[in-house]
């Protein structure tokens, strides 16, 4: 009776940390989420002012799965657009200001935590 010992050895070197720190000097922009324009193809929500659901613009968004979506505050007051289950939080978006290119799995309503007033809604389709 022969018994056949199969070592399976799983290498998984797949941990590529990508590091890209990009600090400029020089600027004196305001801090902000980011103050440079979105990826092409991203889609974009104007985040227009505190107005109930006509805060944001288009809205409700559609925003298919798999890709991005930005807000970009076009207000002259920092605003601050989070997922109401808690998933996507765009940080403070200073007037101008664009949030990071953020790739949604989820969709739902949306508001300001700011103003709680200002609500959106995510169409993921
Ligand atoms: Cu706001």
């Amino acid at each position: 009776m022969r018994r056949f010992f199969f070592a399976a050895a799983l290498v998984a070197s797949m941990f590529g940390v990508a590091a890209c720190g990009g600090d400029s000097y020089g600027g004196s922009s305001p801090s902000g989420p980011s103050d440079t324009p979105p990826p092409a193809g991203a889609i974009t929500i104007n985040v227009v002012r505190e107005n109930g659901n006509q805060s944001f613009s288009p809205n409700p968004g559609t925003v298919p799965p798999g890709q991005t979506v930005v807000w970009h505050n076009v207000d002259t007051t920092t605003h601050r657009v989070v997922l109401n289950d808690g998933k996507l939080d765009t940080g403070n978006l200073a007037p101008g200001a664009f949030s990071e290119a953020m790739t949604l799995g989820a969709s739902g309503p949306y508001h300001c935590s700011i103003h709680p007033d200002m609500v959106g809604t995510l169409v993921n389709q």
